[in-house]
């Protein structure tokens, strides 16, 4: 499972962002190569997916990565504070948790 631009690599590498700019829009994608469904989940802001249609983009909490897949969203950076990301499997957490920063 790899993470991209996003402050959460999931399932090793390296961490590549780990702070956002309130009021900054962040997009970003999961590609899942794995043979798992992860659960990633975001606290504090709503997550968009991007789905090809600008009218359809469901707003989730948890973003459900399918095996083998691609799946793109868009966050409205929208609250200041310190939010846990993490796949919610709670095997998972321990290596698959991180701290995200808005300020
Ligand atoms: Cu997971």
């Amino acid at each position: 499972m790899r993470h991209i631009h996003n402050p959460l690599n999931h399932g090793g590498g390296l961490l590549t962002r780990r702070r956002f700019v309130q009021g900054v829009a962040v997009g970003s994608a999961f590609v899942n190569d794995t043979m798992m469904n992860h659960p990633m989940h975001l606290h504090g802001m709503w997550s968009d997916l991007e789905t090809g249609d600008s009218n359809r983009l469901p707003r989730k909490h948890t973003v459900i990565v399918q095996p083998g897949s691609r799946i793109s969203y868009r966050v409205n950076v929208d609250a200041r504070g310190g939010w846990a990301y993490h796949c919610h499997l709670l095997y998972h957490m321990l290596g698959m948790f991180r701290t995200v920063i808005v300020s």
